[in-house]
């Protein structure tokens, strides 16, 4: 089975394709896909960006789309960036900027108070216009101070409570077995296994 990975994120295609490495798929890019616009993500909710992403793949290319559209949910700033996690400050801000700008806003905030939460909704289409969504979130608390390279995003100031120390810290098999896009993507997998069968 062909199954095209509907995002331009590195990070996220890296994970994806090792959490389903167990099943009998093989994995197209964006760069496969001439003509192709990213859609407009202005959806308010994680499942309306994954489900434009994934469906507008999957109309243009005739096969099957996987779409992820995830973000951090940060308690104390009322569940910003949330949806906009991708584009906070500016489209253009780097990773490091976004994290150090989440970073002083909590300045001065106990770690009791510095819950968040990483979000997931992962969307398959078909070419027939299909579509399954399915969801996984992670809980954690935002760090005082950035550490870790591993990962992407907002990895480095987030610390996953059960191993007390931040995603970026963890080694990349812990991560894709705890982190939301991993619980995500176990929940769409029986779909994905069922296709990939078909498709043998
Ligand atoms: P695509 O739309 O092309 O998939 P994107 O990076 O723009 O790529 P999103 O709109 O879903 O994707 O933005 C999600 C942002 O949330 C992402 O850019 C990261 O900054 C952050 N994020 C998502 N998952 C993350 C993870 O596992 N670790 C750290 N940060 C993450």
């Amino acid at each position: 089975m062909q199954l095209v990975l509907a995002t331009a994120n590195a990070g996220k295609i890296r994970e994806i394709v090792t959490i389903l490495s167990d099943l009998r798929i093989s994995f197209l890019s964006l760069a496969s896909l001439h003509g192709y616009m990213p859609p407009v993500e202005s959806g308010v909710t994680y499942a309306e960006n994954a489900a434009v992403k994934a469906k507008a793949v999957a109309a243009l290319s005739g096969c099957w789309a996987l779409a992820d559209d995830s973000g951090l949910e940060v308690e104390a700033l009322g569940g910003q960036p949330g949806v906009y996690s991708g584009r906070y400050l500016s489209p253009t801000a780097t990773d490091w900027e976004r994290n150090q700008r989440i970073l002083e806003l909590l300045e001065g905030i106990p770690l009791s108070q510095r819950g968040a939460r990483f979000q997931c909704a992962v969307a398959v289409a078909g070419p027939g216009g299909e579509l399954t969504l399915a969801y996984g979130s992670c809980d954690g608390v935002i760090a005082e101070a950035p550490s870790g390279d591993s990962g992407f995003g907002y990895d480095p100031i987030f610390v996953v409570p059960d191993f007390g120390v931040t995603m970026a810290l963890l080694p990349p098999d812990v991560k894709n077995r705890i982190s939301h896009r991993a619980r995500a993507l176990e929940n769409i997998k029986p779909l994905l296994q069922r296709l990939s069968l078909a498709a043998a």
